[in-house]
């Protein structure tokens, strides 16, 4: 008899659906979108409806391993569990005794479960004093900057978005990378909505909108400030709203008169009118809602340029309406108990070192010094392929290839990163364990119960740490909660935990036009178009186009500026290695325009080298209009294995930052691109 388990999906994605998952003794046979989700509405994406050749894939690391033969040579003997951890044990111990600081947890959001990211991880590295890991691979650019306007990661209610007359989906492609959202966006259009989609490359979702606005990358807080100037001009500003919820608006104001759309179109390398008629959409139609996204926040201005557009809702009064305002993440709206979770007070007043993720590559080879602390000697890796997903990947592979480098790679597949461990360990798969998750695109709340028993010798991430935690010798009563026990912590008493047992979702209760009287979660309660906050630490109060650091043009030796946004069926590098999404994809490619591509004598399907001072990988080329003049599109993140080269895209990005949130900047980025005569 088939029984059907409710679960969520774990995937890096603001869509975070709702499955249904069909069992038969003891086997998964498949995985559904759960149709009484509202936002799920029953439909899941190629990725995740193939969930099941995921969790029974024949390449799933089913034990742990040890290595036997040199680092990256590949070779590994099968060890119990017992003798692993016993090993990994001995060996973080004699590290802890000199300075647990040496020791580095590594980890992303290859699940986004409350419980199998860091709810037991947390609480272990905590206890053992090890270095902060700063978790900023993805959004903390935006985040703050989102955060310094708005006063959080919070904003309009998604399914209000099926309700707006102009949407503009900025920095997303939504097709690709949240599809539920395009949806409702959908549902909008037929309903006599204007899309317009703002995004230097023409995506899938581009093309289905009314309009595309392909401006260079990184010049998005021009572009912002552009159209406030003309809603200045023209006043189609919401006066009383100003007034009343916001703050700083005599210094925006005379920011934004410093930005003539001339000046804009300039430095967006697009037409003026295009400018002012985008302004005047959205000064004049309500209500207009915005779908801003992550994607144009990689780049050195990417926190001003979300507190630029943070605070267009609130010169029209958008807020007003529930379908007008503004989303980039909602995250900020889940009463998570993070003390609760990862017992930061088990630190017990020591203060270890942080480390930032994005420069991985350059922090792995320092020596101890004063400033930096000790030496990593040993990294936990868990939940994330930094040796793929991490920028200027030449460094970060000759860090994890250092033969005193002690590393445990917590993982389902044999990654780029895996192939450079000391020790692998299975995981298990969402099918095969227990958690709870936010989201980051709706505010509903999933539970996820295991379907399966673990696949081979898998153990949930949580069960590795509580195991490390006995053999360290840690008795805090907080190393035996279940997993039960610590999806019951995530929220306490905030959300009803049988409600969830018996639906497995639960909406949080929120109002349905958040700001429409103000009450910003701001320290003023306002819309903060200048933050004393910031000004406090010696930066601009209000926000401004800050140049990229590697501004197309300014280099005679790498004219081309690149960026690296998902192929649509993968999940960052997660999925690469599941042959038929790869065989969607094809093989990497690099979509150019055709005049770049003339310029060189490239043609499509050629093979060309994509290079810079930090080095080079080699894909085919594809002369393609979704590449506008002097910007080209590596579409990421394949297997650095897989690749013709044994390179990715990162092998060519930096390990510089953005203004706030100490982010990454994947698609501020100049290279040279040349074809490669066959045979070399
Ligand atoms: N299928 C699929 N879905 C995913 C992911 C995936 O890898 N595959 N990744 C997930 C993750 S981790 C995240 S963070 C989100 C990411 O999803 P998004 O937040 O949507 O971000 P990206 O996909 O990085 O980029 C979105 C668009 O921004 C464009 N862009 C690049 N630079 C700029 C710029 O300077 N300005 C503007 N306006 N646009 C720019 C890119 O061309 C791209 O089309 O998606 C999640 N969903
Ligand atoms: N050039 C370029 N680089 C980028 C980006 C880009 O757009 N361009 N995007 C960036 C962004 S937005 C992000 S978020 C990062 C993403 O970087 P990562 O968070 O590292 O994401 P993934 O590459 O999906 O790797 C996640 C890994 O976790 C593993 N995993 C999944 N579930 C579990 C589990 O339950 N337990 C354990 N132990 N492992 C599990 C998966 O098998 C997978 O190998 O990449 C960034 N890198
Ligand atoms: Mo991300």
């Amino acid at each position: 008899m088939d029984s059907v388990v409710r679960g969520a999906c774990p995937h890096d994605c603001p869509d975070t659906c709702a499955l249904l998952t069909t069992v038969n003794h003891g086997v998964a046979l498949r995985v559904q979108g759960n149709p009484a989700h509202r936002h799920t509405d029953g439909a899941l994406c190629t990725k995740v409806s193939r969930y099941t050749e995921r969790s029974y894939h024949p390449e799933r690391i089913l034990q742990p391993l040890r290595r036997v033969g040199p680092k990256g040579s590949g070779r590994f003997e099968p060890v119990g569990w017992d003798e692993a951890l016993d090993g990994i044990a001995a060996r973080l111990k004699i590290i802890a005794s000199r300075d647990p600081q040496a020791i580095l947890p590594y980890s992303y959001a290859g699940t986004m479960g409350q419980v199998q990211s860091e709810g037991m991880a947390a609480r272990f590295f905590h206890r053992l004093g090890a270095s902060h890991l700063d978790r900023t691979i993805c959004a903390t650019a935006g985040g703050e900057g989102l955060t310094h306007t708005l006063g959080g990661k919070v904003g309009m209610k998604v399914e209000f978005f099926a309700e707006a007359q102009l949407i503009l989906i900025w920095g997303s492609n939504s097709i690709a990378s949240n599809l539920h959202f395009w949806r409702l966006a959908q549902q909008a259009k037929r309903n006599g909505a204007r899309l317009v989609c703002i995004d230097p490359r023409r995506s899938e979702t581009a093309d289905k909108c009314h309009e595309h606005i392909a401006l260079r990358p990184g010049t998005d807080a021009a572009l912002a400030l552009a159209l406030m100037h003309e809603l200045i001009v023209h006043d189609w500003l919401d006066h009383d709203y100003i007034e009343q919820h916001t703050l700083g608006w005599e210094g925006l104001r005379e920011r934004a008169l410093q930005w003539p759309p001339e000046r804009a179109a300039e430095v967006c390398g697009i037409p003026v009118q295009q400018i002012t008629d985008l302004a005047r959409a959205y000064g004049t139609t309500k209500p207009a809602a915005i779908r801003l996204n992550y994607g144009m926040q990689r780049v050195r201005g990417g926190g001003n340029a979300v507190r630029a557009i943070a605070c267009l809702p609130a010169l029209v009064g958008a807020w007003r309406h529930r379908a007008g305002g503004l989303l980039l993440s909602a995250s900020g709206h889940f009463p998570v108990d993070r003390a609760a979770l990862h017992r930061p007070d088990l630190l017990a007043g020591r203060t270890p070192r942080t480390i930032n993720m994005v420069t991985i590559g350059d922090d792995l080879l320092r020596e101890t010094s004063a400033a930096f602390g000790p030496k990593i000697e040993a990294l936990i890796v868990y939940n994330s392929n930094p040796v793929a997903v991490a920028p200027e990947s030449g460094q970060v592979v000759q860090g994890f290839a250092r033969e005193d480098l002690f590393t445990v790679v917590l993982e389902h597949f044999q990654t780029d990163t895996a192939d450079l461990a000391d020790y692998i360990l299975p995981a298990t798969t969402q099918l095969e364990h227990w958690d709870i998750h936010t989201s980051y695109g709706h505010t509903d709340v999933l539970l996820n119960r295991p379907a399966i028993a673990p696949v081979g010798q898998a153990r949930p991430n949580t069960e590795v740490f509580r195991q490390l935690a006995r053999r360290m010798g840690f008795d805090e009563p907080c190393f035996q909660d279940s997993d039960e026990a610590l999806c019951r912590t995530v929220f306490g008493d905030a959300v009803d935990f049988d409600q969830l047992l018996e639906h497995g979702f639960a909406t949080l209760p929120l109002p349905e036009a958040p700001f429409a009287q103000g009450g910003f979660p701001t320290a003023s309660g306002r819309c903060e178009f200048f933050s004393a906050r910031l000004a406090a630490q010696g930066l601009d109060g209000l926000p401004d186009h800050l140049p990229n650091h590697e501004v197309a043009g300014s280099s005679a030796r790498y004219p081309l500026a690149m960026i690296s946004p998902p192929a649509r069926n993968f999940l960052n590098s997660s999925f690469v290695n599941v042959k038929s999404l790869r065989d969607i994809e094809g093989e990497p490619v690099l979509e150019i325009h055709a005049d770049d591509a003339q310029a060189r004598g490239i043609a499509s399907g050629q093979m060309v080298r994509i290079f810079n001072d930090r080095g080079e990988y080699r894909c085919k080329a594809k002369v393609s209009p979704r590449a506008r003049p002097g910007v080209v599109n590596g579409l990421g993140i394949w297997w650095r294995k897989l690749g013709p080269a044994g390179t990715n895209v990162n092998q060519v990005t930096s390990q510089r930052l953005t203004d706030l949130g100490r982010g990454p900047v994947f698609y501020d980025c100049l290279v040279e691109v040349a074809g490669v005569a066959t045979g070399s």
